[in-house]
């Protein structure tokens, strides 16, 4: 059986199917990567990893007969296409099974924001509400100008779902869509034109803080920032002064510069709203991702391809 290294965690049920056509090695048991991989590494052809981890470039460089690399994610930031592309290795990743889970919490975190879930939820739970009443009044998520920055397969997605709110839906890419929306060519004119901007493009060099001081402020006071997309995307030390100056009015956030830490001044401010990087975690869509992520591997080993390739390494 070929030898595959697992790269941080993996479902039940995506193990016990690697199991059966692949001899796993996981990097988390292995204690010293560089005396092992000395051994071991040019018998390793598979790896499984996800979109955290990636493949860290001295562990590709330590393995010189890898042919196929499966990511659990669609984002593939974390692993270097350009080298894999050098090399003839494949790499796959899970596009569409995740869409609407990822859209879901996209549509939690600007409900939140709007409707000061995270103060409302406090004020009944610390008994505040019996104490001293009821807090202001928070605002309505309808009728809004929302900015999508990225309208890919996840952007559409969060579009649809937005319909139920009646938005002006905007957005910006680098090359215009065949979509009913107004397009922007210049992301910070667009943010002035918004009540929201939902970040959802992929992470990388091309989207490296491209949410900047300017694109916050044009969001302005009672704007409200969603990223979903990478913590990369948006400049973090711009967006908390952003928001503790009062040039911008909240922030919802599911993905962080240095994942998992969250600075401690986005945690002090009780107009943002943080999850810890969920935005395809449940059951329903992780088990589809962990078919999907073995999949890729299992057609490999029959017919040396893999079904949803990274556009970089469709050609190979
Ligand atoms: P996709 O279908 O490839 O869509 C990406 C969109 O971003 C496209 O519309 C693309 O249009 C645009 N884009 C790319 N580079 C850009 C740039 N430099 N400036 C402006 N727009 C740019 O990808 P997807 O499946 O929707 O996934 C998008 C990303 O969401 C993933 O890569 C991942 O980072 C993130 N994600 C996060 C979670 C989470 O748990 N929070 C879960 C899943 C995915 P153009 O090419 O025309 O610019
Ligand atoms: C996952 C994601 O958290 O798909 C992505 O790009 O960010 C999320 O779905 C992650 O990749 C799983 O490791």
């Amino acid at each position: 059986m070929p030898d595959l290294l697992l790269i941080g965690g993996a479902t039940d049920a995506m193990l016990a199917r690697m199991a059966e056509k692949f001899t796993i090695h996981k990097l988390s048991e292995i204690e010293d990567f560089a005396a092992w991989s000395a051994d071991n590494g040019d018998r390793i052809e598979a790896v499984a990893t996800n979109g955290h981890d990636g493949v860290k470039p001295e562990i590709l460089f330590a393995l010189p007969n890898v042919k196929v690399i499966s990511c659990y994610g669609v984002g593939y930031d974390a692993i270097d296409t350009d080298a894999c592309v050098a090399r003839g290795i494949k790499v796959s990743h899970t596009p569409n099974v995740l869409n609407a889970e990822v859209a879901n919490t996209t549509l939690l975190l600007l409900l939140a924001c709007y409707r000061d879930f995270r103060m409302n939820e406090e004020q009944a739970r610390s008994g505040r509400w019996e104490r001293d009443g009821a807090l202001p009044l928070s605002r309505s998520p309808d009728n809004r100008t929302i900015g999508i920055l990225g309208l890919g397969r996840i952007g559409q997605e969060i579009a649809d779902r937005l319909s139920i709110f009646n938005p002006t839906i905007l957005y910006h890419t680098r090359t215009k869509k065949d979509v009913p929306y107004k397009y922007y060519d210049d992301l910070t004119r667009m943010a002035a034109d918004c009540d929201v901007l939902i970040c959802i493009t992929p992470g990388g060099q091309s989207t490296n803080k491209i949410v900047n001081k300017d694109v916050l402020e044009a969001l302005g006071p009672q704007g409200t920032l969603i990223n979903v997309a990478r913590g990369s995307v948006v400049d973090e030390a711009a967006l908390i002064k952003a928001l503790q100056t009062g040039k911008l009015g909240y922030a919802g956030l599911d993905v962080f510069e240095k994942e998992p830490h969250i600075p401690d001044a986005l945690k002090a401010m009780d107009n943002v709203v943080l999850l810890p990087h969920v935005g395809s975690a449940t059951v329903e869509t992780r088990a589809a991702m962990g078919s999907l992520t073995v999949d890729n591997l299992l057609q490999w080993l029959e017919t040396g391809t893999v079904k949803t390739p990274v556009p970089e390494c469709a050609h190979l």
